[in-house]
C-alpha cells in the first residue's frame, strides 16, 4: 500500500520524533464531546457576497507534463520521481494532464463551467532553467499565453510562484537549505511581476511551507526526500524569508494586483475534556498552524517555539539573523487558506473521530473550514482570506464520472465557508482542488481529485457530476438547497 502524502500529518509526528513530548499512536477511538461540540453545525444559510470568486486550482508539476519542452530543465520533482520507489505507481509528472499543450481545451472547459478564477502555478524551471538563472523567453511565453487566454474567457488568473518544483540546479547549489534561496526566489518573482504584473490580479508566494518542511525535509516522502530535522528548521526560515523578500519585490514593482501567502491549516481539537488532551491540542496547534502563520502574519516566531523538537528549533535559530523577522513579515493583501483535515488530540496521542477520505490521511470534518477561517480572522487581525484549495480524492469503487461523495463534500464545506462569512470572516473566494485528475505527488495517479475526469491514455477530459453541480453553485452564487 502506498503512503498517503500526508499520512501521519495529523498523527502527532510521534514516528519522526518532532515533538518534545512523547505521543503514542491513536487507538482510533471515536472522538468525544469536545471534538464534536467544537464542531457545532452552523445554522447560517449559505450566502456569498456579490463578486465572490468561484475557482478551481491546479499546480504546474501536477498537470503540465512537457517537462523538456521549450528549454525547461529538471525540477527536484523530476529527480525525486526518477529516484526509485518514491512514487506509489512508479509514475512521474512527465506527461501528467498534458496541460502544457492542451491548455486551450482546459480553459474552454473552465469557461463552459462558468469558473471565475483559476489558481495555477508557474514552473520555476521553465523560467530560469540554467545555472546562470537567465530568463528563458520560451518558458515565460507559455504563462503569457495562459494568462491572456484566461482573461479572454473572463477568468481571473491567480498565479502561485512556488508549488514545490524547485529547479534541480538550485537544489544542487544548496536549495532551500541555503540562505541564498531567498534572493533567488525574490529575483525569479521579480521576473514574473515584470512579465505578468499588468494582468495577474492575485499572486501567491509559496504553497504550504508546512508540507515542504515536514514531507520534504523530515519524513522524506516528497522532494527532495530528506530526513533532517535541523535542515527542516533552516528551510522553514529560508522559505519565510523568500516569501517576505518576494512581497517586497512586488511592492517595488509596477505590478497592479495583490499578493499573499498560502497555508494549509488544520483546526486542532481536544478529543475529550482532560487536561492532557488540551495540552496535546495546544502543542498540535503550534506545530500545525502557529509555527507557519505567526512569522508571516505577525512578524515573529511563536514564543513557545522551543516546545517543538530541539533539532528543528536549533535549525530555525541557526538560520535567523537580526532583522529577518521584519523582512518576513511585511503586510500582505490576503491570506490563502488550504483546508483538508482537522487534527484531534487525546492525551495519549492523535485520535480519529471523523471518517477518513480514500487517501487515508484526511478526516472529513467540513466545519473545520469555518473554524480555521474564523481563527485566522480572530487571531491575525481580520485579514482578507481566500480558500485556495479544498477537495477529496474519488471514493473507493466510485464510478469514474459519478461522485456523489464529492458533491456532499463540496456542499458541506461551502456551507461551512458561508457560516464563517456570516460570523464576520472576510472571505472573498473559494478554489476547489482540483480542476483535473492529476499527478498526486507520492501517490502518483492512484488518487483522483478532479472535478473533471482525465483518461490518462487518451487525455480525454470529461466533467464528473461534481463539475456540473459546482457550475450550478457558481450560477446561483450559492449552494442549491
Ligand atoms: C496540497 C497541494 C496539492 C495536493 C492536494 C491533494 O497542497 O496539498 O497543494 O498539490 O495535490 O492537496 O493532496
Amino acid at each position: 500500500m502506498s503512503l498517503g502524502r500526508r499520512e501521519l500529518l495529523g498523527a502527532g509526528l510521534a514516528g519522526v520524533g518532532l515533538l518534545a513530548t512523547g505521543c503514542t499512536p491513536s487507538t482510533g477511538e471515536a472522538g468525544t464531546t469536545t471534538a464534536a461540540t467544537t464542531a457545532a453545525t452552523t445554522a447560517t444559510p449559505p450566502a456569498f457576497p456579490a463578486g465572490f470568486a468561484w475557482g478551481v486550482a491546479t499546480s504546474a508539476y501536477q498537470v503540465e507534463g512537457s517537462v523538456r519542452a521549450d528549454g525547461r530543465s529538471p525540477s527536484i520533482w523530476d529527480t525525486f520521481a526518477a529516484s526509485g520507489n518514491r512514487i506509489a505507481d512508479g509514475s512521474s509528472g512527465a506527461e501528467a494532464c498534458d496541460h502544457y499543450r492542451r491548455w486551450r481545451t482546459d480553459l474552454d472547459l473552465m469557461g463552459e463551467l462558468g469558473i471565475g478564477s483559476y489558481r495555477f502555478s508557474i514552473a520555476w524551471p521553465r523560467i530560469q532553467p540554467g545555472r546562470d538563472r537567465r530568463t528563458n523567453p520560451a518558458g515565460l511565453a507559455f504563462y503569457d499565453r495562459l494568462v491572456d487566454g484566461l482573461l479572454d474567457r473572463g477568468i481571473a488568473p491567480v498565479a502561485t510562484l512556488y508549488h514545490w518544483d524547485l529547479p534541480q540546479h538550485l537544489e544542487d547549489a544548496g536549495g532551500w537549505e541555503s540562505r541564498d534561496s531567498a534572493g533567488w526566489f525574490a529575483d525569479y518573482a521579480g521576473v514574473m511581476f515584470e512579465a505578468l504584473g499588468d494582468r495577474v490580479g492575485s499572486w501567491v508566494t509559496i504553497n504550504e511551507s508546512k508540507v515542504i518542511v515536514e514531507q520534504g525535509y523530515q519524513r522524506g516522502w516528497m522532494a527532495p526526500g530528506k530526513n533532517d530535522l535541523e535542515a527542516s528548521g533552516r528551510v522553514l526560515h529560508h522559505l519565510n524569508l523568500a516569501h517576505g523578500r518576494a512581497v517586497a519585490a512586488f511592492r517595488a514593482s509596477t505590478a497592479k494586483g495583490t499578493i499573499g501567502p498560502c497555508f494549509t491549516l488544520a483546526p486542532c481539537y481536544p478529543a475529550d475534556d482532560s487536561e492532557g488532551a488540551r495540552a496535546a491540542t495546544a502543542l498540535a496547534d503550534l506545530r500545525e498552524n502557529r509555527l507557519y502563520l505567526d512569522p508571516v502574519l505577525l512578524g515573529r516566531y511563536p514564543d513557545d517555539l522551543e516546545l517543538l523538537h530541539g533539532e528543528m528549533v536549533a535549525g530555525i535559530a541557526g538560520a535567523r539573523r537580526d532583522g529577518d523577522d521584519a523582512t518576513i513579515g511585511p503586510a500582505t493583501d490576503f491570506v490563502g487558506v488550504n483546508y483538508y483535515s482537522p487534527v484531534v488530540m487525546a492525551a495519549t496521542g492523535p485520535a480519529q473521530p471523523y471518517p477518513l477520505a480514500a487517501n487515508g490521511w484526511q478526516q472529513l470534518h467540513p466545519d473545520g473550514l469555518r473554524d480555521v477561517l474564523l481563527r485566522v480572522h480572530r487571531d491575525y487581525d481580520a485579514p482578507v482570506q481566500v480558500v485556495l484549495e479544498n477537495g477529496i480524492p474519488d471514493a473507493r469503487g466510485q464510478e469514474p464520472l459519478h461522485d456523489p461523495e464529492r458533491i456532499d463534500f463540496l456542499k458541506q464545506h461551502l456551507q461551512a465557508a458561508a457560516g464563517a462569512i456570516g460570523a464576520g470572516a472576510r472571505l472573498n473566494g473559494y478554489h476547489a482542488w482540483s480542476l483535473l485528475d492529476n499527478f498526486e505527488w507520492a501517490a502518483g495517479y492512484t488518487q483522483r481529485y478532479g472535478l473533471v475526469h482525465v483518461d490518462f491514455e487518451s487525455q480525454r477530459r470529461t466533467p464528473k457530476d461534481s463539475a456540473r453541480w459546482y457550475a450550478a453553485v457558481i450560477r446561483a452564487n450559492g449552494v442549491p438547497g
